[in-house]
């Protein structure tokens, strides 16, 4: 076994320096490629995209948003990580939403987003994101394009198996990746095995809102949970959730988490665990966690500390979950748009072991179990499996499929897609990535009905894809052609942070939807300034609020005195443009945070102390209109002692 795991992980890094040893010294000129394909992903001036894709930051803590096929970049959307370019997490109404029970926590690492599903497909309400470090879900509303909620969960460390949705969001799940003390406690790192615990946390989306409350947590063994799908149309009810590291080792992990010959599929079945719930047999435990949402009528966001969780424990509660035995640290867990085929991707092996849904059902009602783990049964393995797939690769991760019968597995150390045929588990085509790829997307892929025109790959590594920016090169995207029966590559184009996952809809079923301005009569900020006529400065001992609007081209006011070194000063501006695109700025020399942007009818605010007297420029920092430049004015600091009239005003000298 151990010989096993060397012999990949040296094959992995024979990969990595072949690949490495290509090196390009000028830009290549593959004719062949380039017409016929460029035409393939060519947008013209002025078209739409066919598709969005949404793309995770990874360590950048965002999401970003690209059109498909040209791979045009059309949006960064803010979520985990301050983001000065928006100044969310700058501004004082976005500061609540990086609230966390640690207090402020300005970065995460956001690995997969999930878009909202209604019967089994997207339909572009909402994208779901998760952050792993400190355990959060994020919901991004599709009208908006901006993070409207994030939701702590509690007891969880590494929260890498989140957020995968069920067939009607019913839930979003969160499972963790690192096993911990339950509750949280101090105790020795060595007593790890037995004690510390894996939480599955399911989570509660309000149908009409969006609202997401952490319904319940299922209380699991201490191994290391990866990642997760929901079941869809006969599996509905149910969700898969990979683990590794059933050894509970706490120390060396990549031999330590390496032993077992296989590992488990946990799959939960979640309807009985509303059952359970509903007879009262949870236990509420102690937690702590925030719950921050955005309002889009006041502009503002709140944060709220939750203090318990309601908890199922597996040994009490027979039939709630089970484990499938699945070969070698299985990382992707991915269910066929039937419902009916749960692939393993066990990722130090060159086989993929496909469960199926009726023989685990078959299973369970046979009691065909072989033995037990902490209580849950665990099914015999070649009772369950529907086939493998045999030395499809070397190092399987991600699986999506096109709805057309076929399925496509990433991977990584051979450094390729493989499309394969879901029946059969005939490999039918394969195409190298450029490097290493990680996960996969396809349109809809994950749901009952994929799109199954372009596969996006996401790699870890880009070397040579790139003119040379340094040690550091962006990660790279491919798109790949899937209409055919052979996968073409078509573009390579970067990404932001690390692209973990993505996922992808039809332009059509967000775009009309896309809000262009928020109606300022429906401003219910309450510090909005929704009339020129109500521009202020009003002073309550050192906290000096001053009342601003923007519309092109001036900052009213524009002159302002009676500022005093030490003040706590706020300006509240409201941009008042009803009209699709026109944001205003608003940045003023030594402020401590980044500028506003403000959208038309939003009121957004900038805290800032004045440090020294002097007389401050403030500007716009959007380019707004012909007389942008001129969208400026001044504010006068006078010392602490000062006796200076508060006064402000906008074209009168
Ligand atoms: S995974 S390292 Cu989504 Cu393959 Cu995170
Ligand atoms: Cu407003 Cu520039």
């Amino acid at each position: 076994m151990k010989k096993s795991i060397k012999t990949i992980l040296c094959l992995s890094i024979g990969i990595t320096m072949f690949t490495g040893c290509k090196q390009n010294t000028q830009a290549p000129s593959n004719s062949a490629l380039a017409s016929d394909v460029a035409s393939k992903v060519y947008v013209a001036p002025g078209e739409y995209d066919e598709f969005y894709a949404f793309v995770s930051g990874g360590f950048s803590g965002q999401m970003s948003v690209y059109g498909i096929p040209s791979g045009r970049l059309l949006k960064v959307i803010p979520v985990f990580s301050q983001d000065a370019e928006k100044g969310y997490g700058y501004n004082e109404e976005t500061k609540p939403m990086l609230n966390t029970s640690f207090g402020f926590i300005p970065w995460d690492d956001a690995h997969h987003p999930e878009l909202s599903q209604t019967a089994g497909e997207t339909d572009g309400r909402w994208v779901f994101i998760n952050g792993n470090n400190t355990p959060r879900i994020a919901r991004i509303d599709l009208t908006t394009f901006e993070t409207a909620e994030i939701i702590e969960i509690p007891n969880s460390g590494g929260n890498h198996s989140s957020p995968f949705t069920t067939e009607n969001t019913e839930y979003v799940v969160a499972g963790t990746r690192f096993a911990v003390p339950y509750p949280q406690k101090d105790m020795s790192i060595k007593e790890y095995k037995g004690n510390f615990k894996g939480a599955l946390t399911f989570i509660d989306v309000e149908e009409e809102t969006g609202h997401m409350e952490v319904a319940f947590q299922v209380l699991m063994p201490g191994f290391n949970y990866d990642l997760a799908h929901s079941g869809k149309g006969k599996s509905h009810g149910w969700t898969f959730f990979t683990t590794y590291n059933t050894e509970e080792s706490n120390t060396l992990m990549e031999v330590g988490a390496s032993q077992n010959d296989k590992d488990y599929i946990a799959a939960i079945n979640w309807k009985k665990a509303e059952e359970y719930i509903e007879q009262g047999k949870f236990k509420t435990i102690p937690a702590q966690y925030a719950h921050n949402v955005y309002d889009e009528k006041t502009h503002i966001a709140t944060s709220e500390m939750k203090k318990e969780v309601r908890v199922l424990d597996p040994a009490e509660c027979p039939g709630l979950v089970y484990f499938l035995p699945t070969p070698k640290s299985p990382h992707g867990v991915d269910v066929d748009p039937t419902g009916e085929y749960i692939v393993g991707n066990g990722k130090l092996s060159a086989d993929l072991t496909v469960h199926s849904f009726s023989k685990v059902l078959a299973a369970i009602e046979n009691n065909s179990f072989d033995g037990e783990a902490y209580g849950i049964p665990i099914l015999k393995m070649d009772e369950i499996v529907a086939g493998v797939v045999e030395q499809a690769g070397l190092g399987p991760l991600h699986t999506e499929f096109d709805g057309k019968g076929n399925a496509y597995t990433t991977f990584f150390i051979s450094s390729e897609v493989v499309k394969w045929n879901v029946g059969s588990w005939e490999v039918a085509d394969r195409a190298p990535t450029y490097y290493s790829v990680g996960h996969l997307m396809i349109p809809g892929g994950d749901s009952k009905k994929p799109e199954g025109k372009y596969l996006v790959a996401l790699n870890k590594i880009t070397k040579d894809r790139y003119l040379p920016t340094g040690p550091e090169l962006n990660h790279s995207a491919q798109l790949y052609d899937i209409s055919g029966d052979k996968m073409e590559l078509l573009l390579d184009f970067p990404t932001i942070g690390e692209p973990h996952y993505a996922q992808g809809i039809s332009a059509s079923k967000v775009m009309n939807k896309s809000k262009k301005y928020y109606p300022i009569n429906e401003n219910a900020h309450p510090h909005a300034t929704k009339s020129e006529s109500d521009v202020k400065v009003v002073r309550e001992g050192n906290v000096v609020r001053i009342y601003m609007t923007a519309i092109r081209s001036h900052l009213n006011p524009d002159n302002i005195e009676g500022i005093k070194v030490g003040d706590k000063v706020y300006v509240h501006l409201t941009n008042l443009e009803q009209d699709w695109d026109v944001p205003h700025g608003f940045s003023i020399m030594g402020a401590q945070n980044a500028e506003l942007l403000v959208m038309p009818g939003q009121t957004e605010t900038l805290y800032w102390e004045p440090k020294q007297e002097g007389v401050y420029p403030f500007y716009c920092t959007d380019f707004c209109s012909a007389l942008h430049q001129e969208m400026q004015g001044y504010i006068r600091v006078s010392p602490a002692n000062a006796n200076v009239p508060l006064k402000w005003s906008m074209g009168d000298d």
